[in-house]
């Protein structure tokens, strides 16, 4: 039996401190300086010969690539060593980023381009008779993350290193990655997305810094000398966390903070013990199941099977965070009573609010602080951001999985919701029955955690991702909440960051906008307001056109590549990028694409413009209707496709495999992008604001950021339809989806489409026919159909006049300045994290 007294510390690391970050102050280092070429290509043939054990003649291209990347090492730590030095001598304090998904694509195009170094490096691997586009093309995505959480993540650093901030993400080193996706037979298939996360030129391991996390075991009550209250923990397990980091260059390549990725490893003294003890499977299954914890990301939508892994993985970022955080803070010589004053923890959805009673047991298990005085640095400290307005991906544990995982912080979770329900009761706000809905508990036959309540009640600050989500979150989520503490929650609209998402993704563009509004854009994208002054420039807009096409081009062959579908760059890109579910409406646009099908075939009427829709996105492998609607959508693709009637017209194509890089790919290539979610349920949405920089114009409906995307760009430069949050609540309340399709004929010929033989195993679609009809579609997919197929037949008009087109697209780039993610991550600092510049 192990026994670990609550008091002492379990922040022991495992292996010998490594010597501080912060070097020598005496030592003079060059300003940032640029590596010489001579010194960059002398680290590329020493990593192949130490390394690769090779020549560059003989490296393999993977292995070049890999010496590129690594030759870069040499600048980037010492740049960050810089960094390091600046924020401690200023005893800045620091944001931690909590995340489960970092999802941040490839890194060798974007350090360079953020160094600085693009075009040296460019002729150095030229002089060696390579091409440095053509190696960027072999680095494999980091792709730690689902979508769109992962993605703001990655954002948000490369934010917060561009503006010189001190901000770090902790989350961790998945062995697997989201699943590679293939279409067979028009069907997704997953495939397991090993990334090589020891292998990753990119990550920089940190053995010394690993970390002891204690799970599973019992608690036994004690007393302590003095006669107070004090709990053992008894009987855990313990894994061991150790960390790997991935700098994160900021444009202009002067700072570089870090993301710091853990892997659970088993505890080698514990194994000993058991295998000295005779039993050598029991050990090695031991030592299995405790590295399986960083062994894979949960898709989204993950079922119940599997999810105390889940449990452990989020507690395991929780612990091995605020273990590396609460360490680097001593370190620096900080009080635990001052703690909030120099860290700000920012929880990425409900993911790691488990912080809220980890850090109530480090301060009053470990630290030995009273409750009072730790609850306020707790909540001081914490701020949590939700990203969700659907009821059923709200975050919910069993009492009974979490008294079997961590049967302590289920004692401090029931002992701060216990203070806070006396806390309402004393204060007359609510009692009794009353006191349900803010209960962190949920009771019922099994009670449950609910984990938003426990981030609400633990944070400063709550925050949506839009003023839409934001509104709705007070209003319909959690009203209770907002009603007890309005000055806690606030918005804090998302934004993506224009170096990948612009500057590096699009460089035509990036080279006309530098040309006609200066350099400044790339870090300050309020600037390109400037171009409206050529709105009604007929040279600008047809050297946009010309930016389009090329874009358009490139992607062409890429969708030949990887589906040998040939489609045409003439016609209108329709493009719709993001993971597929049902309320962000792929289904919707299906049933436009068969109805302008129908049309042609039925009543010979020919659409004004051809047209390509182009898909790309991930169903979770367990989502049934999504997986049935990647069907759906190549089954019509098929038809459409092959049928003479219909093939110069339209043009159905799902790219496979939708990835960071994938999406480079697309979004300087579409024309029109669709944001078609049912209002009130995406909760921002951040490919809307890649497409729309990039000059795509936006169909969308008034939800989550196109509300303010509508707002900047004005009603003539964006097409907005269909009905209203408010309106989808009043129109479900007698939801007739029937009677749609008798008074509009065009629903009604889509839905005949649809259930009779016209696509081959036309049942497989049965299901989804269902979910049309069903007053229970929550989605009001038929009720939107009409508005969408107007205001679609209104867009073929718009882009038949080119000048028109562009001068649209023109104002779109010109007017969303405001969705840089150095906006958002400026205002988290100065009103949630209270950080700075660190100049
Ligand atoms: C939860 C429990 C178990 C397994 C997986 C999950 C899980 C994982 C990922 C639940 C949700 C997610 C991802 C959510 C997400 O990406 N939300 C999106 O966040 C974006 C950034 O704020 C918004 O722009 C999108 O609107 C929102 O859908």
């Amino acid at each position: 039996m192990r026994h670990l007294p609550i008091a002492a510390s379990t922040t022991t690391e495992a292996h010998d401190a490594q010597p501080p970050l912060t070097p020598d102050k005496n030592i003079v280092e060059a300003p940032a300086a640029k590596p010489t070429r001579d010194a960059f290509a002398t680290s590329i043939h020493e990593y192949l010969a130490l390394v690769a054990v090779k020549d560059w003649g003989g490296a393999e291209p993977s292995e070049r690539l890999n010496a590129v990347s690594v030759a870069l090492r040499r600048t980037i730590a010492q740049r960050l060593v810089e960094t390091e030095r600046r924020y401690a001598d200023r005893g800045a304090k620091r944001l931690y980023y909590l995340s489960m998904e970092f999802l941040m694509g490839r890194s060798l195009a974007n350090n360079l381009g953020n160094l600085g170094v693009t075009s040296e490096v460019s002729r150095e691997v030229r002089a060696l008779g390579d091409d440095l586009a053509r190696l960027e093309e072999l680095e494999q995505d980091a792709a730690l993350g689902n979508g769109g959480l992962g993605r703001l993540a990655a954002c948000f650093l490369d934010s917060l290193a561009t503006l010189g901030m001190p901000g770090f993400g902790y989350g961790i080193n998945y062995e697997f990655g989201l699943f590679r996706q293939s279409i067979d037979d028009g069907f997704q298939s997953e495939q397991p997305d090993q990334w090589f996360a020891d292998r990753c030129p990119w990550l920089i391991e940190r053995p010394a810094e690993a970390v002891m996390v204690p799970v599973y075991g019992r608690v036994e009550a004690g007393v302590d000398r003095q006669g107070e209250h004090n709990p053992m923990w008894l009987e855990w397990r313990h894994l061991i966390g150790v960390p790997a980091e991935m700098p994160i260059v900021g444009f202009g390549g002067r700072t570089v903070n870090t993301l710091r990725l853990f892997s659970a490893r088993s505890s080698d003294q514990f194994d000993m013990a058991i295998f000295n003890g005779g039993d050598y499977l029991r050990a090695v299954e031991q030592k299995i199941a405790s590295e399986t914890v960083s062994k894979v990301l949960y898709p989204s939508n993950a079922v119940a099977p599997g999810r105390e892994l889940r449990l452990v993985q989020e507690y395991f970022l929780v612990a091995c965070a605020m273990r590396d955080i609460v360490r680097r803070y001593k370190k620096s010589g900080g009080e635990m009573s001052t703690f909030a004053a120099k860290v700000a923890i920012q929880l990425n959805d409900t993911h790691p609010a488990l912080m809220v009673a980890e850090l109530m047991r480090l301060l009053v298990d470990e630290e030995g602080l009273r409750w009072e005085t730790a609850w306020d640095i707790t909540v001081a400290t914490l701020g949590y951001t939700n990203h969700t307005l659907l009821p059923e991906a709200l975050e919910r544990w069993s009492v009974d999985l979490l008294r079997h995982v961590l049967p302590r912080h289920l004692e401090l979770i029931f002992e701060i919701n216990r203070r806070f329900l006396d806390h309402l009761e004393v204060n007359g706000i609510a009692s009794g029955e009353g006191l349900a809905p803010y209960s962190v508990i949920e009771e019922g036959p099994t009670p449950q955690v609910r984990m938003a309540h426990l981030a609400i009640i633990g944070s400063h600050s709550v925050n949506g991702v839009a003023a839409l989500h934001t509104k709705l979150l007070q209003e319909r989520v959690v009203p209770q909440f907002a009603a007890l503490w309005p000055e806690r929650f606030n918005n804090k609209t998302n934004g993506v960051t224009p170096r990948r998402w612009l500057l590096h993704c699009n460089p035509a563009l990036a080279a006309l906008l530098t040309e006609l509004v200066g350099e400044g854009w790339p870090t300050e994208l309020e600037q390109l307001r400037r171009l409206e002054t050529h709105a009604d420039a007929t040279d600008v807009l047809s050297r946009l056109a010309v930016i389009k096409r090329a874009n358009k081009e490139r992607l062409a062959t890429l969708a030949y590549d990887t589906t040998g579908l040939r489609i045409d760059p003439a016609s209108l890109f329709d493009v719709q990028i993001k993971r597929i579910h049902e309320y962000k409406r792929q289904l919707l646009n299906v049933l436009h694409i068969i109805h302008r099908y129908v049309a042609i075939i039925n009543g010979g009427e020919t659409p004004l413009v051809p047209r390509t829709f182009i898909f790309a996105g991930k169903a979770a492998p367990g989502y049934f209707m999504a997986k049935r609607i990647i069907k759906l959508i190549t089954s019509v693709g098929d038809l459409v496709n092959r049928d003479p009637r219909s093939r110069e017209w339209l043009r159905v194509v799902f790219l496979p495999d939708y990835r960071v890089t994938l999406a480079e790919r697309i979004v300087p290539a579409a024309d029109l992008s669709e944001q078609i979610s049912t209002a009130g349920k995406e909760a921002s949405g951040t490919g809307n604001m890649k497409l729309g920089l990039n000059g795509a114009l936006t169909v969308g409906t008034l939800d989550g950021a196109n509300v303010e995307m509508l707002e900047e760009v004005g009603a003539d430069n964006i097409f907005i339809f269909g009905l209203s949050a408010a309106k989808v609540a009043q129109t479900l309340e007698h939801y007739q989806p029937l009677t749609v399709v008798d008074n509009d004929v065009r629903v009604g010929e889509v839905i005949r489409f649809l259930q009779s033989a016209a696509l081959p195993d036309s049942k497989l679609f049965a299901p989804l026919v269902d979910k049309l009809l069903s007053p229970f579609d929550e989605y009001v997919h038929l009720a939107d159909l009409p508005a969408f197929i107007d205001i679609q037949g209104h867009i073929d008009q718009e882009y038949l006049r080119p000048a028109g087109w562009q001068r649209k697209a023109l104002l779109n780039i010109a007017r969303l300045g405001k969705f840089s993610s150095d906006r958002t991550v400026q205002e988290y600092a100065t009103d949630v994290w209270g950080i700075s510049v660190i100049a």
